[in-house]
């Protein structure tokens, strides 16, 4: 119906009749008066008509918009819900909705709803109809859609009385009223349809029934040969066995990264009833970041919604049925012993709805317990509150993500960790591990944080926030390669004058002023005359003016070669707008490395600014999604990761035609303003080590070379000499995950990350460090790169320049603490680079 014919329309009254009248009565058509007052008289009387004519018509038209279109503006609201039929036996025929008993029960639950929404005052005035979408096995589920035309202003009242519905005191009262005399109905819900899945050009719905054992696959239109529809919605409806949950497991899930546009949506139930939504999902997920789900009954649903734009190649996925209660759905229990790990339900993978778990913890009787939690994430409402799904430990609640490790400890030799979820919303949950310790003895030979954590003693005092709570660095006796910060912390000498204020109090950027030109920098910051320098005597205290003093040949490794052969001792002459070699070439750099919109998600970073990382480049699988990021080193070539040009399953990602590739990009929703190419070439590193990442590198040639801009200029490449010394700043960019398990970035995220000490690294590592790695990060956690920014710079600042430290590689999850970035260390590939591309 057109909403303009809907509702009142405006009739005159016979006051405003009176009105019409009104308007005959001006003082204007007195002739006498307009006589004796010739000229502005006259005029002004005129002005007043007119004036007065301009108000009545304003009037009118605020009078009849007010009544006949504001009052009048309906608006069609969709609501979904489900309720309980107590006292029909399923029959299987409801399954099929063409069947005559389907058709039977749905004109009666159809009746009954009329019948609920025209005893509701708020309710009767603007419902339309109901249609039966399904039903289900337990004892029967209706499911349906109801439609109602509602004024706008009656929007929100409308929705509360529908979300009342789902009150216990309503159901009470509702429940086993049956104005025909043969339904029995409770638990009624509904909610308002996602506004997205309405008004789309294609629409498909699918039933499956799943049969124990035979676990299905469905698959996104198109897929794998083309991309899914445009302007879709795509329904599965999957019915398992009574006392039967479903698994859902994404084998593949490639969608447009902006949920906005394409998502999927899985339901607890056969409709679409936002109140039962168990997540909804965009974007890219690998297969070693699972993304699964279980519901807590014996029906799910599976939307798939898509916009105009955007072509993506879907997903393809299994579905099964599980008996309730057996792995993966069953939880809690009691564990004993001195140590135990234990995991949410579907842990990985994501926790059902609608569970409780108990687990009671108890270790020997002389010993407590301490519970940490390794990964947390249950979906949260409002943070802190914990009033949708959460983890309570001897009674105190737990909810939201952890980026780092969580410690509990008990008083006792008992805990007792319950795990709740809600109707909608589900995560992935939790792993934990729990210990018994001595209370007088609680971190034996390591040392105890304020927040319980046991952390190396060897971290204490180090500048690191190990503990998190910094109780690490408190009451620290700093040494003589320390920085004495005024507030009692230790922070490394090589953190003075950085530019970051790492003590939080500045006292590390205090006296800091830089040299002046025409004076040399001692290895202690002290300033003395260039003249001093190699002049036989020690002038700054540590001998740094009398060393590389007239070295002679042959040039030591760690020394830079001009291209004339010439040795320079200085560290990182290149490109730092000194002429070092005789011939120049040092400075030979053009315009590598510069930034011109520097201003100053990766996890931790920010929104970088337009144009700001001009060498960054976004890798696309052809047609497709991004999925690893590159650095442009020239106008023909770029720097990626080994790992990401690797052949996996069909997906030829070793062949140049299996990549479009994005330069200049800002916002992967904006691909049509950066300039996209495709590749010529694509090698590997040959001493590539899958199992070890070790020579993670790989250069791609473009098809066409491309014309630098603003936005589009290489990133400068540091020679085999080039020192990234530890603790220096370097950032990190990419549209990667900005959580461990989340989805990509849209806007370019930028962070800040320090290097770390190889060694220290390695063991952090677990040894897995080898000489071609570089650690960056932050070891209290927070910020990294994550899946999605592999193959991108490590980009480190020299004068006005950056240049390439490394190549996004790999790590231990994201973000967490104590386990730095790991990234493929370019001086180490520089001859190698050469030897390719000639760059
Ligand atoms: C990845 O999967 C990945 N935290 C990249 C970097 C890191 C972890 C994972 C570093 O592409």
């Amino acid at each position: 119906m057109d909403p303009m014919d809907a509702g009142m329309r405006y009739t005159p009254k016979s006051s405003d009749r009176d009105w019409d009248q009104a308007v005959t009565f001006l003082p204007a058509t007195d002739s006498t008066k307009l006589e004796k007052k010739k000229g502005p008289g006259k005029i002004a009387a005129i002005i007043g008509v007119v004036v007065f004519a301009c108000v009545v018509a304003l009037m009118t038209g605020l009078l009849v918009w007010h009544f006949h279109y504001r009052k009048d503006e309906k608006i069609m609201k969709m609501y979904s819900g489900s309720m309980r039929i107590t006292n029909q036996p399923f029959l299987d025929t409801y399954e099929d909705s063409n069947s005559t008993e389907f058709k039977a029960l749905a004109k009666q639950v159809a009746a009954q709803l009329r019948d609920i929404y025209t005893k509701t005052p708020a309710l009767a005035k603007f419902y339309v109809d109901s249609t039966v979408q399904a039903f289900s096995q337990g004892s029967v589920v209706a499911y349906y859609l109801s439609e109602f035309h509602v004024p706008k202003s009656q929007e929100a009242a409308v929705d509360n009385a529908m979300s009342s519905m789902n009150d216990p005191i309503n159901k009470a009262q509702r429940s086993f009223s049956d104005p025909t005399g043969s339904l029995f109905y409770d638990s009624v819900v509904a909610s308002a349809v996602d506004s997205r899945m309405l008004m789309k050009r294609t629409i498909q719905r699918v039933s499956e029934r799943i049969r124990p054992g035979h676990p299905i696959t469905v698959k996104s239109p198109g897929f794998p040969d083309y991309p899914y529809p445009s302007n879709s919605l795509v329904q599965w409806q999957f019915r398992a066995d009574p006392n039967s949950v479903i698994q859902l497991d994404f084998e593949t899930f490639n969608l447009e990264g902006e949920c906005k546009n394409d998502f999927v949506k899985v339901y607890d139930s056969l409709a679409a009833i936002e109140s039962r939504v168990m997540a909804e999902k965009c974007g890219y997920y690998s297969p070693n970041n699972p993304l699964g789900f279980i519901s807590s009954g014996n029906v799910l649903l599976v939307t798939l919604v898509t916009n105009e734009e955007g072509n993506y190649p879907g997903f393809r996925a299994s579905v099964a049925q599980v008996v309730k209660g057996s792995r993966g759905t069953s939880c809690g229990g009691t564990l004993t012993g001195n140590s135990g790990t234990f995991t949410s339900p579907n842990y990985p993978k994501y926790y059902p709805p609608l569970t409780t778990c108990e687990w009671t913890i108890e270790v020997p009787s002389n010993m407590n317990v301490k519970l940490i939690f390794t990964k947390f994430m249950m979906s949260v409402g409002q943070p802190n509150l914990c009033l949708m799904d959460y983890v309570e430990v001897n009674g105190e609640k737990f909810c939201g993500n952890f980026s780092s490790n969580k410690v509990v400890t008990s008083n006792t030799n008992r805990m007792t960790v319950v795990f709740y979820s809600d109707a909608s919303r589900v995560d992935r949950g939790f792993n934990a591990t729990f210990s018994a310790f001595e209370p007088s003895n609680p971190c034996p030979d390591k040392f105890l944080c304020n927040n319980k954590r046991c952390i190396s003693t060897s971290l204490q005092c180090d500048g690191w926030n190990d503990c998190g709570d910094s109780s690490d660095e408190k009451n620290c006796k700093c040494s003589s390669s320390m920085i004495s910060c005024r507030n009692g912390l230790c922070k490394p000498m090589f953190w003075k004058c950085d530019g970051v204020d790492d003590c939080g109090d500045r006292t590390d950027e205090m006296n800091c002023a830089a040299c002046k030109p025409g004076e040399f920098v001692c290895g202690d910051g002290k300033c003395i005359s260039e003249k001093q320098k190699c002049d036989g005597r020690n002038d700054c205290s540590d001998n740094s003016d009398e060393t590389d003093c007239g070295k002679a040949a042959p040039c030591p490794q760690s020394n830079y070669v001009c291209k004339n052969g010439q040795c320079i001792s200085k560290q990182n002459p290149e490109c730092d707008g000194e002429n070092d070699c005789k011939d120049g070439s040092d400075e030979d750099c053009g315009d590598c490395g510069k930034q011109p919109y520097k201003t100053s998600r990766i996890v931790g970073g920010q929104d970088a600014t337009e144009g700001e990382w001009p060498w960054q480049v976004s890798l696309h699988i052809k047609n497709s999604i991004h999925v690893c990021g590159a650095s442009i080193i020239s106008d023909r070539w770029l720097v990626t990761a080994a790992h990401c040009v690797q052949d996996e399953g069909a997906t030829r990602l070793s062949q140049p035609g299996s990549w479009d590739v994005y330069l200049g990009l800002h916002t992967q929703k904006m691909l049509e303003k950066a300039e996209k190419r495709s590749l010529k070439k694509v090698v590997a590193h040959p001493n590539y080590n899958a199992y070890t990442y070790d020579n993670d590198i790989a250069l791609m040639e473009l098809d066409q070379p491309v014309t630098f801009r603003d936005s589009i200029r290489p990133i400068c490449l540091p020679s085999a000499a080039y020192d990234f010394p530890v603790g220096k700043t370097v950032w990190i960019t990419g549209w990667g995950a900005t959580r461990e398990g989340g989805s990509g970035a849209t806007v370019l995220q930028k962070a800040q990350v320090r290097i770390i000490n190889s060694t220290v690294c390695n063991s952090l590592m677990n040894g897995q460090i080898t000489s071609r790695m570089t650690c960056a990060g932050v070891l209290s956690g927070g910020v990294d790169a994550c899946q999605g920014d592999s193959g991108g710079p490590l980009s480190s600042s020299s004068g006005t320049r950056m240049f390439l430290a490394g190549v996004v590689s790999w790590g231990d999850g994201c973000a967490r603490r104590n386990k730095p970035g790991i990234y493929s260390t370019i001086p180490k590939f520089r001859a190698w680079i050469k030897e390719v591309t000639g760059v």
